[in-house]
């Protein structure tokens, strides 16, 4: 449309009354139509500007009430594009309701930890406040710093092949690698590059070749602790573990010494508590003794102190290994290993604490 032919004002003013009816009649509900409307009316060809543009032919006297009639027209115009603008925020691209910002959100999962590292977390807490540092180290390792360094001889049992992954051996030296059977490794790389006083835990993946159960796993986890300094006792070792299981299954727990053996400490002990699930008066568990085995320790051979250029006459030390499973079977009541590396999530989701 062009005003151009517009001879009189009556005729200007009669063009402006039909664009505003058109205006008002305008249905844009998505943002193309909106769109439209914005180039049809308001863009620097549409019909506000072509109208604005009559201006010029207005005669002087009538300038004024014309400006007025012409601004006016153009508000419509702008006043209705805001119209259009937000009812369309108000709804979706197709015409439907829009998302209302002021619902609340959908609940987002949270996530649980798992078992074993909700306890191995405790565990480690615990020895943290004693002053142990946490000290962690590779899975695959060396015959040395897992079987040597330990004080295990070339023919002790725990070497054999049936107990132990050995790795195809890639070096060039073909040195044996193996999937550590126990964290002593870690502990042996402390000894290697610190000088006494030491008092670590290494917390950590070990592994053996057992045949998978419910009560044996080719993989579980193990928290192991070493505190080498001059006059470090027997006593030390009980008070330290008396501590942690305190802490860990409360002020009412009940501890043993049993006399034991491994090839890494001397004199060894193994340690019970009371039993957690029927508090002494017999369940599956303690197998109706009252009493479960929790963890091995002992003062660290002279031979283990040697290999690391530790003096046996100046230094003393305690050692502990436990298995992280077997705190949570107490803690939890897990019967079965398995459960542990199976991913189940109606499993993991029952442990919901962090
Ligand atoms: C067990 C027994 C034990 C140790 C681990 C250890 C480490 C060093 C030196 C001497 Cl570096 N000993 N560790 C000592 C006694 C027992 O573990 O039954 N673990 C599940």
């Amino acid at each position: 449309m062009v005003f151009t032919y517009i001879r009189n004002m009556e005729e200007l003013l009669q063009q402006i009354e039909a664009i505003k009816a058109e205006i008002a009649a305008t249905v844009a509900n998505t943002p193309d139509a909106v769109e439209q409307y914005r180039i049809k009316y308001l863009g620097t060809k549409g019909l506000v500007k072509q109208i604005m543009g009559e201006m010029k032919n207005v005669p002087n006297e009538q300038k004024k009430e014309f400006g007025q009639i012409l601004n006016a027209f153009k508000i419509v115009a702008e006043e209705k594009m805001i119209q259009l603008q937000e009812a369309l925020g108000e709804s979706d691209e197709q015409g439907g309701a829009k998302f209302d910002f002021t619902l609340p959100g959908d609940p987002v999962a949270v996530g649980t930890r798992h078992p074993l590292n909700l306890v191995r977390n405790q565990m480690v807490s615990i020895f943290k406040r004693l002053g142990f540092a946490v000290a962690e180290g590779p899975e695959v390792e060396d015959d040395w710093h897992n079987f040597g360094a330990m004080n295990l001889p070339e023919d002790h049992p725990a070497r054999d092949m049936q107990d132990t992954f050995y790795v195809q051996a890639a070096s060039e030296n073909n040195a044996a690698w193996l999937l550590r059977t126990h964290t002593s490794s870690v502990q042996a790389r402390v000894m290697e590059t610190q000088k006494p006083p030491i008092r670590v835990i290494c917390p950590g993946r070990v592994y053996r070749n057992e045949t998978i159960s419910a009560r044996a796993h080719c993989f579980f986890h193990q928290v192991e602790g070493l505190y080498i300094d001059e006059n470090v006792s027997f006593a030390d070792l009980k008070q330290t573990l008396y501590f942690f299981v305190q802490e860990m299954f409360g002020k009412d727990v009940k501890v043993r010494f049993r006399p034991s053996y491994f090839p890494f400490t001397e004199p060894s002990a193994e340690m019970d508590i009371s039993c957690q699930i029927c508090a002494g008066n017999g369940c599956n568990i303690c197998k109706h003794t009252g009493w479960v085995e929790i963890l091995g320790s002992g003062m660290v051979h002279p031979k283990v102190l040697e290999n690391f250029g530790i003096d046996p006459e100046k230094y003393t030390g305690f050692a502990f290994g436990m298995g992280v499973e077997r705190i949570a079977q107490l803690k939890y009541q897990v019967n079965d290993l398995r459960l542990y590396s199976q991913n189940d999530l109606r499993f993991l989701e029952q442990f919901k604490s962090v």
